[in-house]
């Protein structure tokens, strides 16, 4: 059995959020409302109180009897399924993925976008992609096509070069040693009570409410 080491830091998570058990739901760092030009405030609660609460709560309860596993970084516990009691192996990556995802996700949202990036990551982006609108087509595509459930990302691997990859359900770009910097939920409840159907839509204006400074943080860290 190989145990994959992250020869990075996988970036910032959300306030409140914890990086080993117990878990507790993190804060969001704006209101339920501040997104409106992209994703309702409704979504926003349902999605934040229900869904990733219901990820907390069973990613804890898998881990309780688990006392081994308890100072384990979360990104270690997500990196190297196979080190894991085969028993909690589906729980940890489907809710502790969930876990994670989001508490990624909700501080790559703001009311404030400044639309692109900029520094490094910029940079970075017209260097692996070409131009800024060669990557958000790339990016926006695999949102749209992905089969089901789950998550398109801008990852980075450990020499910094950038590539959009998918996630089915909520794995996370960890279990193939990539570094998170943007992600995008493309589940229905992340998107259903405004767009119905046309993900599409709801993937344009994601590009409205990116915090760039914030994947410009997750890119450097
Ligand atoms: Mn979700």
């Amino acid at each position: 059995m190989t145990t994959a080491t992250l020869k990075f830091d996988y970036g910032t998570i959300a306030t409140g959020a914890n990086e080993s058990f117990p878990y507790k739901l993190p804060r969001l760092p704006y209101d339920y409302d501040t997104l409106e030009v992209a994703i309702d405030a409704e979504t926003m609660k349902v999605h934040h109180t229900k869904h990733h609460q219901a990820y907390t709560d069973k990613f804890n309860a898998a881990l309780e009897k688990h006392t081994d596993l308890h100072g384990k970084h979360i990104t270690e516990l997500l990196a190297n399924p196979d080190s894991l009691p085969e028993e909690i192996r589906g729980a940890v990556r489907n809710n502790g993925g969930g876990y994670f995802n989001h508490a990624l996700f909700w501080p790559l949202l703001t009311g404030k976008s400044s639309g692109q990036p900029t520094g490094e990551l910029a940079e970075a982006i017209k260097r692996d992609f070409g131009s800024f609108e060669a990557f958000k087509e790339k990016f926006s595509t695999a949102a749209a096509t992905l089969f089901g459930s789950g998550w398109a990302w801008l990852v980075s691997d450990d020499g910094g070069k950038l590539s959009v990859v998918q996630t089915a359900n909520q794995d996370t770009p960890l279990v193939t040693g990539h570094k998170p910097v943007v992600g995008l939920d493309v589940w229905e409840h992340a998107y259903y009570l405004r767009y119905q159907n046309r993900r599409p839509e709801y993937i344009e204006s994601f590009f409205k409410v990116i915090n760039w400074e914030q994947a410009g943080r997750n890119f450097k860290a």
